[in-house]
């Protein structure tokens, strides 16, 4: 292990680096929510590890079985609900508010968080960044609200948001936090809970009684992003990243594209990468530092 006085000199280096950036920009993942109790995908107590992503989260598999992957969702908006942001979060939402991040980097002209988590934690906190309430208490679009007010743009979020409930027929899509969403979603929760641990118990709810469209009544969807789909904000994200000259990537494996590939983008045209990761990641070796840890710990750490 490297002797702490390595640590406290890469800390005064990374610090000194990112005194001097104009345009950061930090990409995140799963592990920016995992101290808010929010299971991550692939690692240690990753969900993934029993159900298989692929099952889950794509258009395939919503077409062959919309109750299995309604469910899945359930679980997770609940887990989500009972959220609240950690320290990692509220950094990062005090550096999205400029006079906060002028403190950090005088020279700092541009900050984005370009999020691969559906969580919303990133905005609700931006919302509310000294209070921890759980996401159930932060009524929908109120996070947007603030956002477009005081940041336009500032917070990307690539692969969509669990709350919110779009149309598979029709354009219509609205955040809707009620949890159950719908009431027979509300009565299959106990079996799908087996489900992600041992058993495949989980209850077949008739397409009728999944949550439909509020406008034309068809079969609605999760908001999210799934595999094979378009992210969103692909073109503004290139551009961010095409001008960053400091990138931290926060909490992610760094095995999903498009995603992946844009701290390696950041370091093609000179700029830095410091890594915040508990295990060792894709993006690891090529980083310009790499803290190691649990970033509600390290970011506070480098950020006090
Ligand atoms: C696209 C939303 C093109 C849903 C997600 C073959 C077939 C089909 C597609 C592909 C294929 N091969 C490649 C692809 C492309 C595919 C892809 O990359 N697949 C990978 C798996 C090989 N990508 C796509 O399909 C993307 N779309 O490419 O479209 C296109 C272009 C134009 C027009 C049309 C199409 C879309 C990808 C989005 C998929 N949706 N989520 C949902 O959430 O249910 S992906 C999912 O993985 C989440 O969004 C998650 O954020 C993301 C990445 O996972 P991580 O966030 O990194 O989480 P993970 O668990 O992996 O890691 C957590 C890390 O945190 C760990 O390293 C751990 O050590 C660390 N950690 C834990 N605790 C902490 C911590 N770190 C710090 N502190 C802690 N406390
Ligand atoms: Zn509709």
């Amino acid at each position: 292990d490297t002797p702490p006085f390595a640590e406290s000199e890469r800390s005064a280096t990374f610090r000194d680096a990112f005194r001097t950036s104009k345009h950061i920009v930090v990409i995140a993942g799963a592990g920016l929510s995992a101290a808010s109790g929010i299971p991550t995908f692939r690692d240690g107590g990753g969900m993934w590890r029993s159900l298989d992503s692929t099952a889950l989260a794509t258009p395939e598999a919503f077409e062959a079985n919309p109750s299995l992957v309604w469910q899945f969702y359930h679980y997770r908006r609940t887990k989500v609900l009972a959220a609240k942001a950690n320290p990692a979060h509220k950094i990062i939402a005090k550096m999205s508010i400029r006079a906060q991040l002028k403190k950090v980097a005088p020279a700092a002209k541009t900050f984005h968080l370009v999020t691969q988590n559906v969580d919303r934690l990133s905005v609700d906190t931006l919302n509310d960044p000294l209070t921890d309430k759980p996401s159930a208490t932060i009524e929908s679009n109120a996070s947007d609200k603030k956002l477009r007010a005081v940041f336009p743009n500032s917070i990307l979020e690539m692969h969509g948001r669990i709350f919110d409930v779009r149309c598979t027929a029709c354009e219509h899509c609205e955040e809707d936090r009620n949890d159950p969403l719908c009431p027979a979603l509300g009565a299959a929760d106990a079996s799908f809970n087996d489900y992600t641990d041992a058993g495949t118990k989980e209850i077949n709810i008739p397409l009728e009684q999944l949550p439909r469209c509020r406008a034309c009544g068809a079969l609605a969807r999760p908001g999210v992003v799934w595999f094979g789909e378009k992210p969103y904000h692909l073109d503004e994200i290139n551009s961010i990243v095409y001008k960053a000259d400091m990138c931290l990537v926060i909490g992610t494996s760094s095995t999903v594209r498009p995603a992946s590939t844009y701290a390696y983008r950041v370091q093609r045209h000179g700029g830095k990468v410091a890594v915040f990761n508990l295990d060792p990641s894709e993006t690891d070796e090529r980083a310009d530092f790499v803290f190691r840890g649990g970033c509600e710990t390290t970011l506070p750490s480098l950020f006090p």
